[in-house]
């Protein structure tokens, strides 16, 4: 029926020709007959945006009348990747478009291709946010996600002549965005600086300062074979006044301009940081609070004002608004939102305060200490002076609540303050978020035991354990299934003989194909789907690096932001201890090793120093091991640079193998792992995040697990500080290539001692304690490959085991759990 509910839009083909050249003509100025590849693309994309347009806005009405509780998803990353392919499925018109762009003589797989990624995020949480705004549109629950519009999003990777990463901006507006809606209509004031004066009843004044504008641009979000269509809003900042004519009149141009400038400055670029703050640049810290909180007032301000339109009291705001608080990066909102209650609304404080604490929902995404984000208090009191009373007055409260429960114990109330002594003194975000919020929830069942046992301990002996709570990640299986791998989607469909829409809407169908493991037939169409993904990848990487490759050999893949915790180095050290393994063959040896070829792919941030320098080392081991002619027919390597999305989809259907090996408890769920095991690849890792949870699905004898496990973490680490041994004694193995790095085998002798020194000496991510085990995981990865029958057993059953991992089920989690919210189904015709 959902076929029916398009009616009143395009769905015929010679329609679709038509608007396309419609769009051509029109919105486009352009001649049909010499049209490019670009333009093509463009005008097909302006067409699927009409369809999108009249979705979109029958879902904001229906939704507008029928006025539910909805939720708000509050995300200062939103990782979506292209958007053209996606639309085209879910709104199921893909073949129509195919065709009727191939009688205009174009190739709609071509045109795909000349889309840029909307690429405004790091990496792990700016893509579940995108999943997750996949998932509750599919499943028709009114989600809104609030974000900012960044003029540029995450850095271009180049790598230059001699191995380094280089960082090139990324323009991703350049050539207009159709996926967008400006509403400049919509548009909010934001103050900055000035002064706050108190008065009675913890009310206050706050005046003076800096005014911007935030403008609100509405990017559509279609369900999968749904007529509704949820909306993610960006902000974007501006001038509130052009410039300053006084200044301008007086000659004085620059000033003029400044404080226009300034304005645009906060939502000219993302942040390329993941994990570890750049604590050198102070300046730029200040831009990034600016940025936090322009987003989270003018979300506020814009879910406000909805809410009121309802005419209900505002003591009933929890019941028709949630809001998911996406790590820590939107905790602004908390203080906001009582300061627009409290000095606005005349909410008298206590009632304030328990709305507020009603509406709010706190995922954490990390316990690595280093990326719990703390804001200097001074720098806090000039920008945002009331924002900070407000933090004082909510600690006080809390404070004595403490003190109430555990009397007298000042290293607790010390350890659980919003504010940590020190010069200056910081604000705690992780402390405030969850003060302010309902629940708290980690993203796999370990991170959020660690987030009970750890960084939360003691506000789980202050709140009880039921506050805390655990949503293991998800991925949505329409985009890293049925749009990134077609060829398995149709296997999947023809061989569980039920309509691909009913397994992609309820994930755990999969388990149907076990019936079929065993199959003779069905194992050679599966083996042969992933030959003719590896032969694309083969493809792709012939024509960005200009290197062929066998695609005979496994394809074994680890691609991620470059982290120390995830431990590229470990990876990179083992490929060159395979190297100097084979090397020490003879010929007639060698002939019966099984051929590899490894993959990299990932970016550092700018100002990660052994990031890069581990990226420096991959591409130059790389580019001596695939010249070298005793090896290279059994091992060569790739770094393919700006790792994206759409390299993603490309990477993840190729792999046989896939490696997620993170010292343990040290990462919090993942959710690559989930995508290359959905696409059939099997998991090389230590037990950490949800890569436990992975093996428990597709059972212990389909992974290949290694490593120390998290309790005994702590321990190793002491021992390195207290009772080191060195790497010679611990593990030679690892130490002879150390030794080869050394000595310059790779090139540049000296370079890479920063880098070796931080595994010779404190080694926190224990590469030495786990290097001898990962090397036999590998082994046993080859032995098990000999047995290619077995191996695609073992394919077959871990793809088959993923239903857990759909984003659907971790949004149902949350709309049930935690939002309370329901769907919203917008009637074919309705
Ligand atoms: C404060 C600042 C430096 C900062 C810290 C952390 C900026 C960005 C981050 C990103 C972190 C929180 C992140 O991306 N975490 C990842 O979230 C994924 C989705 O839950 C997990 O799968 C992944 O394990 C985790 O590292």
């Amino acid at each position: 029926t959902w076929k029916e509910a398009l009616r009143g839009v395009t769905t015929d083909e010679p329609t679709i020709t038509k608007s396309i050249v419609n769009h051509v003509q029109t919105s486009l100025a352009r001649q049909p007959h010499n049209l490019d590849e670009l333009g093509a693309y463009q005008a097909a994309a302006l067409s699927v945006r009409d369809n999108l347009i009249v979705n979109w806005n029958e879902t904001q009405l229906h939704f507008t009348r029928k006025a539910p509780k909805r939720a708000y998803y509050l995300s200062l990353e939103f990782l979506m990747g292209r958007t053209l392919d996606n639309a085209l499925l879910n709104l199921g018109l893909k073949n129509k478009y195919s065709n009727s762009v191939d009688k205009l003589g174009f190739n709609l797989e071509d045109l795909l291709d000349k889309e840029r990624d909307a690429a405004l995020g790091n990496g792990g949480l700016g893509r579940l946010a995108a999943c997750y705004l996949d998932s509750s549109a599919s499943q028709e629950l009114p989600v809104w996600g609030y974000g900012l519009r960044y003029q540029y999003g995450i850095f271009q990777q180049l790598i230059s002549p001699d191995g380094q990463q280089l960082e090139a901006p990324d323009p991703w507006l350049q050539n207009q965005n159709p996926w967008e809606l400006p509403r400049l209509d919509v548009d909010y004031e934001i103050r900055f600086y000035g002064h706050s004066n108190r008065l009675e009843n913890g009310k206050a004044v706050w005046s003076g300062g800096q005014e911007v504008l935030a403008i609100a641009y509405d990017v559509m979000i279609p369900g999968y074979e749904t007529k509704n269509t949820n909306n993610l809003r960006l902000w974007e900042s501006k001038p509130k006044r052009g410039f300053d004519l006084n200044s301008f009149n007086a000659g004085d141009y620059e000033a003029a301009v400044e404080s226009s400038n300034s304005a645009a400055a906060i939502t000219a670029v993302l942040y390329p940081n993941d994990h570890t703050t750049c604590k050198l640049f102070v300046f730029g810290k200040e831009l990034r609070l600016k940025q936090q909180y322009f987003w989270t007032a003018a979300s506020l301000a814009d879910i406000v004002r909805r809410f009121k339109n309802l005419d209900k009291p505002l003591t009933e705001f929890p019941d028709y608004v949630a809001i998911q608080l996406n790590d820590t990066h939107p905790t602004l909102a908390i203080p906001e939102l009582m300061r627009i209650l409290v000095d606005e609304e005349d909410v008298p404080w206590d009632l304030a305060w328990n709305i507020t604490t009603n509406t709010f929902f706190f995922t954490n995404h990390t316990v690595l200490p280093e990326a719990l984000e703390k804001w200097p208090v001074p720098l806090m009191e000039h920008l945002l002076p009331r924002h900070l009373q407000i933090i004082y007055d909510i600690n006080f409260s809390f404070l004595q609540a403490v003190d109430k429960k555990f009397p007298g114990d000042l290293e607790r109330l010390g350890r659980m303050s919003i504010i940590e002594e020190g010069f200056p003194k910081q604000v705690r975000m992780a402390n405030l978020a969850c003060i302010g919020s309902r629940k708290v929830n980690g993203v796999a069942e370990l991170h959020s035991e660690l987030v009970r046992t750890t960084i939360m301990k003691d506000f789980v002996d202050l709140y009880g354990i039921s506050k805390f709570a655990n949503v293991t990640n998800g991925i949505t299986p329409r985009r890293w299934l049925d749009q990134c791998n077609p060829g398995l989607s149709q296997l999947i469909t023809e061989t569980l003989k039920i309509p691909r829409s009913v397994w992609l809407k309820d994930l755990y169908k999969l388990e149907g194909l076990l019936a079929h493991a065993e199959d003779p037939a069905f194992q050679k169409k599966w083996a042969a789907v992933k030959q003719s993904n590896k032969e694309r990848l083969a493809h792709y990487v012939e024509t960005t690096l200009g290197a062929t490759i066998n695609t005979k050999a496994m394809f074994d893949v680890q691609v991620k932001r470059l982290h120390e915790y995830k431990r590229q180095s470990l990876n990179i050290l083992g490929v060159i201890h395979r190297y100097l393994t084979l090397k020490a063959m003879s010929a007639e040896e060698r002939k019966k090793v099984n051929p590899k070829v490894i993959f990299f792919a990932g970016k550092a941030a700018p100002g990660y120093y052994i990031a890069k320098l581990i990226i420096r080392l991959i591409v130059n081991v790389a580019r001596v091991i695939n010249a070298d002619a005793d090896t290279k027919e059994y091992l060569t390597m790739y770094f393919l640079p700006d790792y994206s999305v759409s390299v993603a989809e490309v990477l993840i259907p190729a792999s046989d193998i896939s490696q997620h090996i993170s010292t343990a408890g040290t990462e919090a769920s993942g959710t690559s792992n989930m995508k290359f095991c959905l696409n059939g690849g099997l998991l090389v890792g230590t037990v950490d995040g949800a890569n436990i949870e992975i093996a428990e699905e597709v059972g212990e004898t389909n992974v290949f697990f290694f490593g120390h496990l998290t309790p005994a973490v702590e321990g190793l680490r002491y021992q390195h500080s207290y009772h080191p041994v060195p790497v010679e004694q611990k593990c030679p193995a690892l130490a002879a290539v150390l030794k080869e790095v050394s000595s310059g085998r790779f090139g540049d002798a000296g370079v890479y001692e920063p880098f070796l020194n931080t595994v010779r000496q404190h080694d926190y991510y224990l590469i030495t304690d786990d290097f001898d085990s990962y090397i036999r995981a590998l082994s046993m990865v080859d032995e098990a490959y000999q047995d290619r029958t077995e191996w695609i057993k073992k394919s077959i059953r871990t793809a088959a085991k993923m239903g857990k991992f759909s984003s659907d089920r971790a949004i149902q989690d949350y709309a049930q759990e935690y939002w309370n919210i329901e769907t919203l189904k917008l009637e074919p015709n309705g």
